[in-house]
């Protein structure tokens, strides 16, 4: 029995499937997590959300920004954009399905076992563990309540409030709670928000560092596992933090992580998210599995 967690896959479906094979996951006894963003701008989403449905029960998923965008864009509150990929689920017979079960996800996973922590973009660093739990749990229920659903969709998009502040309320308490989430990177130790800068380490905006360098970050010491920010290429070196986006869907590579070893795998991928037929996937590297306290 393993657990895995893998970085975001966003339609590439085959490579993850040559990972799955090269770890011999059984889904009766492994467990599989996903750091979110399992749909778009790669070529396989419909397949790649049918495929995951059909081992839900091994899966822990959190959400991402582009899972969100599905979720809104199906119910017509936000447009699809030219480079989204997403129509095909829309349109597709079992689309309802698979969307009502992506609603049932969470923002943020935590195994108290284990004590490590997961969530698409990160944990903004003002933020306990229980504060952040207590958060999530906030637009989780929006996510899942009939009536709350739309609005909480309709109010989502936009970069404003920049930063929390525990008085907020309603739907733009929601949004602020989401953008952490889902789409920081770049934030002040205050937690106030850059949404604009994508690239890497060395492109703060001054004043702003990556979310999980301030030294004042409230969850150090909790491991971390996160996606979504493609320009890291897996790479920081900060004790406990694991960044699982390997930019698969934009001609890098797909992670897996053994999450108790931190023994990494990888498929190379092609510019259109398929994996490399001439290249096996290698073991590229091993992180702490405990982060000093
Ligand atoms: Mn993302």
């Amino acid at each position: 029995m393993a657990t895995y967690a893998v970085g975001d896959l966003q339609g590439c479906l085959e490579p993850l499937k040559c990972l799955l094979k090269q770890v011999a996951f059984d889904p009766a006894i492994d467990r599989l997590w996903l750091v979110g963003d399992l749909v778009n701008r790669g070529p396989q989403s419909l397949e790649t959300l049918r495929f995951l449905y059909g081992m839900r029960e091994s899966l822990v998923c959190v959400l991402g920004n582009h899972d969100l965008h599905l979720l809104a864009a199906a119910k017509k509150i936000e447009r699809l954009k030219k480079s989204d990929t997403l129509r095909e689920i829309i349109e597709a017979p079992d689309g309802p399905v698979l969307m009502e079960w992506l609603r049932q996800q969470k923002l943020m996973h935590y195994d108290e076992v284990r004590d490590v922590a997961m969530a698409h973009a990160g944990i903004p660093p003002q933020w306990s563990l229980r504060r952040a739990l207590k958060c999530a749990a906030e637009v989780e229920t929006a996510l899942r309540d009939d009536n709350l659903f739309p609005a909480y969709l309709d109010g989502m998009y936009g970069n404003e409030p920049a930063k929390w502040d525990n008085d907020l309320k309603g739907v733009t308490r929601l949004r602020v709670i989401t953008n952490y989430f889902t789409r920081m990177r770049f934030c002040t130790a205050e937690g106030k928000l850059d949404l604009k800068s994508k690239e890497g380490l060395d492109t703060a905006p001054p004043g702003y560092k990556p979310w999980f360098q301030h030294k004042e970050r409230k969850t150090r010491g909790l491991r971390i596992i996160f996606g979504h920010w493609a320009a890291l290429e897996g790479n920081v070196q900060e004790p406990g933090i694991c960044a699982l986006d390997t930019g698969c869907v934009w001609g890098g590579s797909l992670t897996l992580m053994n999450v108790d070893s931190g023994e990494r795998l990888s498929c190379k991928c092609d510019e259109h998210g398929a994996v490399l037929p001439s290249v096996a996937p290698l073991i590229t590297e091993s992180s702490p599995v405990s982060a000093p306290r």
